[in-house]
């Protein structure tokens, strides 16, 4: 099927009332940025695991990266571009990319995001 306008889904998934990413994407909330393209901007964690890390997340709100992916893996791709981007202009360009989904696995904010985690030899998983 050839998509010639925006879905639904992706108008909805322009931005979320009360969620702390969209803020920062907005400029409404102050972050550490590093890098930005079209769709998404990475800033530094404010509890950083490592010497660099940075979260990139999707100007678009959804919930986690399992939506993103659904809604548009153009976005998603973006993300992971931008992230191999950081790791390169601020560590050595190895890194590793970690995406938590729902709470189990982690995830606290629910916008999507990556970690991007460089700037050391990383240990464990
Ligand atoms: P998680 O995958 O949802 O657990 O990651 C959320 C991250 O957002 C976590 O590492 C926090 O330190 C980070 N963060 C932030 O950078 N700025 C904030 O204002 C808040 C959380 I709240």
């Amino acid at each position: 099927m050839v998509r010639t306008t925006e879905t639904s889904t992706e108008k909805a998934a322009e931005r979320s009332a009360d969620c702390l990413f969209c803020k920062i994407v907005a400029g409404e909330i102050s972050a550490d940025m590093v890098a930005e393209s079209e769709s998404a901007v990475a800033f530094k964690d404010i509890n950083p695991k490592a010497p660099v890390h940075v979260l990139v997340v999707p100007r678009k709100h959804h919930a986690d990266v399992s939506a993103l992916a659904g809604a548009s893996p153009e976005a998603l791709a973006d993300v992971v571009a931008l992230a191999d981007q950081v790791a390169s202009d601020l560590a050595d360009g190895q890194y590793r990319l970690i995406c938590n989904v729902g709470p189990k696995a982690g995830q606290t904010v629910f916008h999507a995001h990556a970690h991007v985690l460089a700037g050391t030899q990383l240990t464990g998983f």
